[in-house]
């Protein structure tokens, strides 16, 4: 009991608090059942002087009718309780103090006062059954609750007062062991020991009485308590194994399906179910075992089910109990072609029995059923209604396909179907279709061929340029795929030297055989050249053939080149009294050649001109008569091949006529001697034109000279130009007998033509090279007046002249010859 006087030093304390302004709440606490003397000051409330003017009020909230325990000691000031307070009956008051005049005016206050009732132990527990009753399942694990004992205590929850503990005060029977059971103190779950569990005697008679006790504050040793008896009995288990349960798929019956049940004969049972993988099953509180939708086998074919009896708080009572679910199979699914390339190439050529490729297909249903047995037939391509030779081969258990003995084209592209059908191919089955496209590719195995073997002969000029095209070849390859029908060419024979090459595109059938070198006819004029066509890829099958190669024959034309003259046009100019006979100029090949050609002059109009056929000196072919001094004359030459009269070429001869010089009085002196020795010597006798001249008025020109016809003048003399009116005869021959000859000389002036008998003797040479005169034979002048009226002369001065002979003759024994006169030394003059 704590006295009065403590709890107004409380009191007095929370008033500290407090503001006289601001009545805050104020908090009191009155204990339960207060056993001393009343009134019982609770709290000294906080009023304001001069109270006595006023009157105190003191109301309770609705629900109370607080006058009753409270009252307000208007001495003091204090609230105060004037009987005893049941906490069970009311815990807490909540009163208002004002103050209030007498015409009921507020003066002071409401200040609330909440009072609270403090606990007493004052209830006694109560179980809520006095008897208890429980079925306890053989099975049932130690420690796991089967019956939960339930008590209530009236005093302040949370309080030691109505902390309660459960206790087991006594089993009946004691057997097997005292301790069967055991109580949690704080729950009241009554479950068994581990040593009741293990030794759960079903043959026990009657139940298990355990006499119980609940007892409030907690685990003090005092307290209020309360007894009840738990009947116990103990029943066989009804928690056995469940065999598998076997469930066709696509199962059509109304959902949901039992398939099994199970049953926890305990107390308070709830069952729950897991499925392993998770599947449409549930369990009922009956224990039901339900399938809730159809089951796919392909899905999932097993399930492992866990079902549980566990009390209210979810333990489990016993071990789980498992039940295998099998989903039977049915044949609900078609095999299924498995991933395969859509496009299979196999090469031309391959042997029957090759594998193409092996079409296998996965059906779903059950391994190792007819509903998954697969068995594969050809659709396609159809074998032909009595046809020997199949394309394809089927394994119908394996779907290997293989090549059948039917010839295969490059190029050709099958479409092959195989049906795979399971149960094993029998009526009913299910079965779809696997396709692919088998391409046949093409083999390397055509060399290629020249359209043509033997090509030409090939005319080609000596002197044709290397570079040109001589033939080209054009090959084929039978095989379909480009790349075995790319070429490659090549001289196989026939060219040793290298003259002809090979040109063409890498993906092109036909080759150019062109010239690399120069030709030459002397060196070969003909050339067979082998070419040969070889495929880039490599052959597959039989070596080329003969079409590999072809002949090209090439006959070289002999080429003669064109003369060509040392100048492209000649040109002079001479003076228009220019006699006939004249060299007005002479052409030459620019370089020298065997060849025998000839020169001639093609539109000499005028017949001015006259051209040496061999040599090439041109003339003046006779006195330029009518060509005026400032005029030009044109005349194209041609140069001629002797052999081939075709190749010639021409140019022209320009000759400019200028005015006509003067011509000088020839002053050769008459009747020169002319004596030539012979073997020849390098001089000659030298024979004016002018003094000859039947008509010596007319002087204008040069004039020319020409031995006459005669063939053996023309061997035996020669006769040059010297200068416009002279010219020089010469012996052409090295011998010429000593003689007198008269040579004609032909002499061309200013258009006239005439001819000259010129007289020369022709002794033989002495050691200098002069004539060996015999004496009396030297003095002779060429005229026969002269040469009667020396001789008369000679007959009369003999006798006079034989007298100084020797008279002189041992004076001057030397002198013996006579130098003749007039004859000039060549070499000198030239
Ligand atoms: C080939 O002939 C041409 C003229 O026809 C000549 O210029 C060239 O030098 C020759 N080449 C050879 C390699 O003989
Ligand atoms: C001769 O032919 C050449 C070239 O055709 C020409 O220039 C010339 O005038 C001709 N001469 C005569 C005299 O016809
Ligand atoms: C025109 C001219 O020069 N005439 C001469 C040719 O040669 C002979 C012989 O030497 C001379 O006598 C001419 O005068």
């Amino acid at each position: 009991m704590i006295s009065a006087r403590l709890w107004l030093l409380c009191l007095a304390v929370i008033q500290a608090f407090t503001t006289e302004a601001q009545p805050a709440e104020l908090h009191a606490e009155v204990p339960e059942n207060y056993g001393g003397n009343f009134p019982f000051y609770i709290i000294k409330l906080p009023l304001p002087l001069g109270r006595d003017k006023g009157q105190i009020v003191l109301s309770g909230d609705s629900s109370t009718d607080a006058q009753d325990p409270f009252a307000v000691d208007p001495e003091s000031g204090f609230l105060v309780a004037t009987k005893a307070l049941d906490r069970e009956e009311k815990a807490e008051y909540r009163l208002q103090v004002t103050l209030e005049s007498e015409d009921g005016q507020v003066l002071w206050g409401p200040q609330p006062v909440t009072v609270h009732v403090k606990d007493e132990n004052d209830q006694v527990p109560q179980f809520s059954q006095a008897i208890y009753r429980a079925r306890l399942s053989q099975g049932t694990r130690p420690g796991i609750p089967f019956l939960f004992l339930e008590a209530s205590d009236g005093d302040a929850p949370g309080t030691v007062n109505s902390d309660l503990r459960f206790h087991i005060l006594n089993q009946s029977p004691v057997q097997p062991f005292p301790d069967m059971f055991q109580l949690d103190p704080r729950l009241g779950a009554l479950a068994l020991s581990p040593r009741g569990s293990t030794s759960l005697d079903p043959a026990l008679e009657g139940p298990y009485q355990l006499l119980v006790q609940v007892k409030d504050m907690g685990d003090q040793a005092s307290g209020h308590q309360a007894i009840a008896t738990v009947e116990i009995s103990i029943v066989q288990s009804t928690w056995i194994p469940l065999g598998p349960v076997h469930l066709a798929e696509n199962l059509q019956v109304a959902y949901p399906h039992n398939i099994a049940q199970v049953h926890w004969d305990g107390g308070d049972v709830h069952y729950q179910l897991q499925s392993q993988p998770a599947g449409p099953f549930n369990v009922d509180a009956e224990g039901r075992i339900h399938v809730t939708t159809e089951l796919d086998r392909e899905a999932q074919a097993e399930y492992l089910l866990q079902i549980r009896a566990q009390n209210s708080r979810g333990e489990d009572f016993a071990e789980a109990l498992e039940l295998q679910v099998v989903v039977m199979d049915e044949n609900d699914n078609a095999p299924v072609c498995s991933p395969h390339d859509p496009a299979i190439s196999i090469p031309e050529l391959s042997p029957p029995g090759t594998e193409v490729i092996t079409l296998s297909a996965e059906d779903m249903d059950a391994p190792g059923s007819p509903n998954s047995h697969v068995v594969y037939r050809l659709l396609s391509p159809e074998p032909e209604e009595g046809a020997e030779e199949k394309a394809f081969e089927l394994d119908s258990t394996t779907g290997r396909v293989m090549l059948g003995t039917a010839p295969l084209h490059p190029g050709q592209d099958i479409p092959l179907q195989v049906l795979a059908v399971d149960l094993a191919g029998s009526e009913g089955g299910l079965s779809s279709t696997c396709e692919v496209v088998v391409t046949i590719t093409d083999v390397n195995n055509h060399a290629p061929e020249f359209i043509t073997s033997q090509i030409g002969p090939v005319s080609l000029p000596e002197d044709v340029k290397p570079g040109v095209l001589v033939a080209t070849l054009t090959a084929t390859d039978a095989d379909l795929e480009p790349a075995f029908r790319f070429m490659d060419f090549a001289i196989e024979e026939g060219d040793p030297k290298g003259i002809f090459d090979l040109a063409w595109e890498p993906d092109s059938d036909h080759v150019q055989l062109r010239l690399r070198k120069n030709l030459s006819y002397e060196a070969a004029p003909l050339h067979k050249v082998v070419v040969v066509v070889r495929n880039v890829e490599e052959l597959v099958g039989p070596a080329p053939g003969p079409g590999a190669t072809a002949t090209v024959t090439i006959l070289v034309e002999r080429v003669i080149p064109p003369l060509k003259l040392d100048k492209e046009s000649y040109e002079t100019s001479i003076p228009v009294s220019t006699p006939a006979g004249s060299l007005l100029l002479t052409i030459h090949l620019s370089e020298p050649t065997s060849r025998a050609h000839r020169f001639s002059l093609v539109n000499d109009s005028e017949g001015w001109l006259c051209i040496k056929e061999g040599s090439g000196e041109v003339h003046t072919a006779r006195s330029l008569r009518g060509a005026k001094p400032g005029d030009t004359y044109t005349v194209l030459m041609e140069a001629q091949d002797t052999d081939e009269p075709g190749l010639s070429t021409s140019a022209t001869i320009v000759v400019h006529f200028l005015k006509a010089s003067p011509v000088p009085r020839l002053a050769v002196a008459p009747g020169p001697s002319r004596h030539l020795c012979t073997p020849r010597q390098d001089y000659g006798v030298v024979v004016s034109g002018a003094s000859e001249d039947p008509d010596q008025a007319n002087r204008h020109g040069p004039y020319s000279f020409a031995l006459g016809p005669n063939p053996t003048v023309q061997r035996d003399w020669r006769l040059q130009p010297f200068n416009d009116s002279h010219a020089y005869l010469t012996l052409a021959l090295h011998w010429v007998e000593p003689g007198e000859y008269m040579v004609p000389v032909v002499v061309h002036h200013d258009a006239q033509m005439w001819q000259l008998q010129v007289q020369v003797f022709v002794c033989r040479c002495n050691l200098d090279g002069q004539c060996m005169r015999k004496v009396g034979r030297m003095k002779g002048m060429p005229t026969k007046l002269s040469a009667v009226g020396v001789l008369l002369g000679t007959l009369a001065a003999i006798g006079f002249i034989l007298i100084l002979v020797f008279t002189h003759l041992a004076l001057a024994r030397k002198k013996d010859l006579d130098q003749p006169a007039d004859s000039v030394p060549l070499k000198a003059a030239m």
